[in-house]
């Protein structure tokens, strides 16, 4: 017997592949093992020898068992393990994955933006949900006035008697004018860029969700000369050419004088023309007293200017794109042409 236990000690320490593992355990521990016969043995032995020899062969058969089974689950696990390696696939190759790329609203907001810090312009952002009163009274525009005929919104809730509660979608980036003054007074040079909202039909040159571009510049001593210096630095470095642009009266209760900023737009006709005309792009002036007084800002003593142009607008004369609908059509093809 001792003879057998260093044998099979001997085999299983050699053991260093999976299948001798198994042919030991099907040779000495097997059925027709060598243990197994030991043991069947037992029975023609005498009670005393039994009881020698039973226990010890008992203790052999449960220390082999368990190395065994340690040596089986690390080689399996092993094996495993190489199994895993080798079968391992990226199933992240199954999806035609492809880069996004940036809108072109968003591409052109990014390009002003750059543009108007770099002249010591701030970017001010705010809620696009807006009471009454900073989308209208504050500009300038009472319950009463045929101007709010011109913005036609979407009331979120309204009482009627009290618009500094009375909550709308805004429909101009204007209302930062009034928040911004409020906040931090004057002097204040700002460039607000964000989605508006008017209750319009929807044709090829209107939505009625779009983007603007507020601009606000209030200090001592501003006049139009300034507006008229900031917006041809502003599209001198979009169109990265010279472009001509010219003041007509305009009329916006929140600016005094107001103008229509029109830009001399040259352009390739259906038929290969070149072509040029005078074309509508912002709405501009001097920020109106009663707007600064709005704002707790004196007006004896500062003054400034304001515009506002449509960013959506923007887009589709800079991309040449026709039909202001395919902006936010989420259409990929159209998308990924930017
Ligand atoms: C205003 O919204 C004024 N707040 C602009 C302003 C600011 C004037 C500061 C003076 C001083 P208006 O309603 O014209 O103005 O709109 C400005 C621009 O938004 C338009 O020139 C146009 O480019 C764009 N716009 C207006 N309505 C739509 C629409 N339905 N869809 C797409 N773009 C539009």
């Amino acid at each position: 017997m001792c003879h057998f236990e260093k044998k099979a000690r001997e085999v299983l320490g050699r053991c260093d592949v999976l299948e001798k593992l198994l042919a030991f355990e099907k040779d000495f521990l097997g059925k027709k093992g060598d243990l197994t016969s030991f043991l069947k043995e037992l029975k023609s032995l005498s009670a005393e020898d039994k009881k020698k020899i039973g226990p010890k062969l008992q203790s052999i058969r449960t220390e082999l068992t368990q190395v065994l089974y340690l040596k089986k689950t690390a080689f399996e696990s092993e094996a495993l393990e190489k199994q895993l390696q080798s079968d391992w696939i990226d199933v992240t190759k199954a999806y035609n994955l492809q880069n996004g790329n940036i809108h072109p609203v968003a591409l052109l907001q990014r390009r002003i933006e750059t543009i108007f810090t770099s002249m010591g312009f701030e970017v001010a952002d705010g809620p696009e949900v807006e009471t009454e009163w900073n989308n209208f009274d504050a500009l300038n525009i009472p319950s009463t006035h045929p101007a709010r005929d011109m913005q036609d919104t979407f009331w979120i809730g309204s009482d009627a008697s009290d618009s500094k509660h009375n909550v709308v979608l805004r429909t101009h980036t204007s209302n930062i004018q009034i928040r911004s003054m409020l906040r931090d007074g004057a002097p204040v040079r700002i460039i607000v860029p964000g989605r508006v909202y008017r209750n319009e039909a929807v044709d090829m040159t209107h939505d009625a969700t779009f983007y603007q571009v507020e601009g606000l510049l209030v200090d001592k001593g501003i006049s139009l000369a300034h507006l008229k210096g900031t917006i041809e630095t502003m599209l001198q470095r979009l169109f990265e050419k010279k472009i001509k642009i010219r003041f007509r009266p305009g009329y916006f209760p929140f600016v005094e004088p107001g103008l229509e900023v029109d830009i001399w737009f040259e352009f390739i006709d259906k038929s290969g023309r070149k072509r040029s005309r005078w074309l509508e792009f912002m709405g501009a002036g001097m920020v109106h007293p009663n707007v600064l007084k709005n704002c707790d800002v004196d007006p004896d003593v500062y003054s400034g200017f304001a515009f506002g142009f449509g960013l959506t607008r923007l887009a589709m004369l800079r991309y040449g794109i026709d039909d202001i609908r395919l902006l936010f059509s989420h259409k990929k093809e159209f998308l990924t042409q930017f």
